[in-house]
């Protein structure tokens, strides 16, 4: 039992940091798609998933730093704009935040396995984060298929993402 980071789960970590931070790249390139689409709300929205996905990325940084820990930043794959519609965005975007859920399943069942607590608990309060994350997503999902094809629909549902605070 410890406080400090074994090799295997500080680079689990920082797998995380980058894939964190690789998550804000996904939503940027969002976030261009629907700028260049004229879709002032789903721009706002998806500007502040990628602050998020940066905030979350310097809360893992700060866990392995606080172990004493070594932080490593990995390499980041080039984004897409490329979608074929606002639903498709957010249908890429939920799909991507199940690889983030699995992804700190396996690092909570490693922080089990070795008995480390202290990211057990960190690792626990991203579990709860997902739930979240996840739920943001299939609301706005749902929200796009209610408004089908319809213009004025949709273009109610960007003024309500507008809203996201
Ligand atoms: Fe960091 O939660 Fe999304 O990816």
């Amino acid at each position: 039992m410890k406080l400090n980071l074994s090799k295997k789960l500080e680079k689990a970590l920082n797998e995380q940091v980058r894939m964190e931070t690789e998550s804000a790249y996904i939503y940027n390139g969002m976030r261009l798609f629907f700028k260049e689409k004229g879709l002032p709300g789903a721009t706002s929205w998806m500007t502040h998933q990628a602050h998020e996905e940066l905030k979350h990325a310097e809360d893992f940084i700060d866990m392995i730093l606080d172990l004493d820990g070594h932080v490593v930043l990995g390499e980041l794959k080039e984004p897409t704009t490329e979608y074929k519609s606002i639903l498709d965005v957010f249908e890429a975007g939920l799909a991507h935040e199940k690889e983030i859920s699995s992804s700190i399943l396996e690092l909570l069942d490693l922080a089990l396995e070795e008995k480390n607590y202290a990211v057990e608990n960190f690792l626990r309060t991203y579990v709860d984060e997902q739930v979240e994350e996840e739920d943001h997503f299939r609301g706005v999902i749902d929200m796009v298929k209610m408004a089908g094809d319809d213009p004025a629909a949709l273009f109610k549902v960007d003024g309500i993402l507008a809203k996201r605070d």
